[in-house]
């Protein structure tokens, strides 16, 4: 009797027809098959085996070098199920169009089965997908950021229990380019792209869309956060989960060097990316990292931003869509080495001076997470680390201060829903536009926004310890467009802020937004910033606030009935305070 994942497979080959089928069992002979097969595709080459072993140079094609969002949909029964903010198809016209588009699309191609698990091979909050790809590209990245082969078909066994995802490159055309996940049958179709956040369907596809519709079901929460351990000088080490938007500096906020190290204040890396989290026997909200590597923005990391990133890529990595210097070493923007004579740009092209960047905008590494030179020793922890502390964050020029504290679960809630964010290259479409992303999860909810804030809301009333919520904006400008805070490894001052505000310490002023470091409530010896910058930081403007009210009304009004009346109260509330503020100053 063959078992379910066995069907399965056989129905997907009789569709697209390949040329023949490989199991992936996750050997590193087997990988090194997949990366010649990659090195005769053309678009992949070997690095310097010297000064980086074992790492390729992956090009896409140009028109395939991020999310496409406009042509990902969630496909439920109801429309209302997938909710104002997300596209929708329903199930049957999603496979009646896109079935079409599988059909014989792996005729010639070699359809690899990519059995993984996603979190650590033994955790019980751990869970198995099967991805079947015609990309070797995606297979070889697949074992990068899960934990692919044998330990997730021994998970499995004969169970039924696991979600498949069918992906092929079709003809890479974005007018035939779809991204579908039906979370009813749990089930991932992607066609078109062979971009990460489009084609390895454990990431956003299975461990944020499929998985956050699975939390709300189950009662836990799949998040778009990641997961660091802050050690203080005890060596009692706080873990916090943080959700920023793409390309906002969570991996190297995962893995920062402290700029407080010599006090004793260190970053442990548990995730960069995804949390998924569960109440523990102790009250806690524990959480693990569903990956097993890590899929970071390039530009912009180098040896003074983040040294820990530009040790853990120097091997076993993927880069992808870089430039190429002719010693055959990768090259970006920010990596603090001159542009050598002879660099190619990221499409293979010769480089010169004023053609724009070498390496695109949203150009990736693909690393392994145990590469990482703090990689906390609870990473791989099959109950999770309890979470002590939420941090909200976006770009934001204006508005948002440094960091706050929100004034519990509930208004915490709501500085989630409200978060916004200026758009990055992460996604393809305007870069620079202020959006509304709740909780950064605007792309990644699987299931109505409006319910996820009420799971939300009820997680909040079942957690006997739940985190306390905060909010930080790294990106502030001052009035000559520059950033006011220096960020990467100074970032740790807030994060010991926090950490006092976690342990009720930790000096603080009452706002209307929340509760603000006083100006000598952050840790700043060493560091060259002036007391008007830090004002400036901290500022709390009521006009800014204003527009922000006003904003955040119209992106709820979407929502209808359907929104938690207490994202209502709590905007009430936020307006009244500000009202009562200026009435005092009056
Ligand atoms: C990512 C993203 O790649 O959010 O993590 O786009
Ligand atoms: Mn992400």
């Amino acid at each position: 009797m063959p078992t379910p994942l066995e069907q399965w497979v056989e129905e997907v080959a009789r569709t697209t027809r390949p040329q023949r089928i490989v199991w992936c069992d996750g050997s590193e002979q087997q990988q090194q098959e997949v990366v010649e097969q990659m090195l005769r595709d053309g678009s992949t080459l070997r690095l310097n085996p010297q000064t980086y072993p074992n790492c390729l140079l992956h090009r896409s094609h140009p028109n395939d070098v991020a999310r496409t969002e406009n042509v990902t949909f969630i496909c439920t029964r109801e429309k209302d199920d997938a909710g104002p903010t997300n596209n929708w198809m329903s199930p049957a016209e999603a496979k009646q169009k896109v079935g079409g588009l599988f059909s014989g699309a792996m005729t010639g191609r070699t359809m690899y089965v990519v059995p993984y698990i996603l979190g650590p091979v033994d955790s019980p909050i751990s869970k198995v997908g099967v991805e079947v790809t015609d990309s070797a590209y995606v297979v070889a990245s697949m074992r990068i950021m899960a934990r692919v082969g044998k330990a997730a078909l021994d998970r499995l066994g004969r169970s039924a229990d696991f979600v498949p995802g069918l992906h092929s490159l079709g003809d890479l055309n974005p007018e035939r380019r779809y991204i579908l996940q039906f979370p009813e049958e749990k089930l991932i179709w992607s066609i078109g792209s062979g971009y990460g956040g489009n084609a390895l369907l454990g990431k956003k596809c299975f461990a944020l869309r499929i998985a956050s519709w699975m939390a709300r079901e189950q009662g836990w929460m799949a998040e778009h956060m990641l997961i660091l351990g802050l050690e203080d000088p005890s060596g009692k080490v706080t873990y916090m989960a943080a959700a920023f938007p793409s390309a906002c500096g969570k991996t190297n906020l995962a893995m920062m060097i402290s700029a407080l190290d010599s006090q004793g204040y260190r970053v442990w890396t548990v995730g960069d990316d995804i949390a998924w989290m569960q109440i523990g026997r102790d009250g806690y909200l524990h959480a693990i990292n569903p990956e097993a590597g890590f899929f970071g923005v390039a530009p912009g990391t180098g040896p003074h931003t983040n040294s820990n990133v530009m040790a853990a890529l120097r091997r076993n990595s993927i880069f992808t869509n870089v430039g190429l210097t002719p010693a055959s070493e990768p090259w970006w923007e920010g990596m603090e080495i001159d542009p050598p004579e002879g660099l190619l740009d990221w499409k293979g092209e010769r480089w010169t001076p004023g053609k724009g960047p070498a390496a695109h905008p949203n150009s990736r590494y693909t690393v392994p997470a145990n590469q990482a030179p703090h990689i906390s020793s609870h990473w791989e922890d099959p109950s999770g680390v309890p979470i002590s502390a939420f941090i909200f964050g976006g770009r934001r020029a204006r508005v948002a201060p440094l960091v706050y504290e929100s004034f519990g679960w509930q208004h915490g809630v709501f500085v989630g829903a409200m978060m916004a964010s200026e758009t990055t290259a992460a996604a393809t479409g305007a870069v620079g536009v202020t959006r509304r992303d709740p909780m950064a999860m605007l792309p990644f909810c699987g299931y109505n926004m409006a319910d996820y804030f009420r799971h939300w809301l009820e997680m909040g009333k079942r957690i006997p310890h739940p985190p306390k919520i905060f909010h930080v904006n790294w990106f502030r400008k001052g009035a000559d467009g520059k950033f006011l805070w220096p960020g990467f490894v100074e970032n740790v001052r807030v994060l010991k802020w926090i950490l006092e505000r976690v342990q009720g310490k930790g000096k603080a002023a009452e706002t209307p937004v929340g509760w603000v470091p006083t100006p000598d409530g952050l840790t700043l010896d060493g560091l060259e910033v002036s007391r008007s910058t830090m004002e400036e930081l901290l500022r709390v403007s009521p006009a800014d606030w204003t527009t922000e009210l006003e904003d955040t009304k119209k992106f709820f009004e979407q929502f209808g009935r359907r929104l938690p009346p207490e994202l209502h109260e709590e905007h009430s509330q936020l307006a009244q305070r500000f009202e009562r503020r200026t009435a005092v100053l009056k």
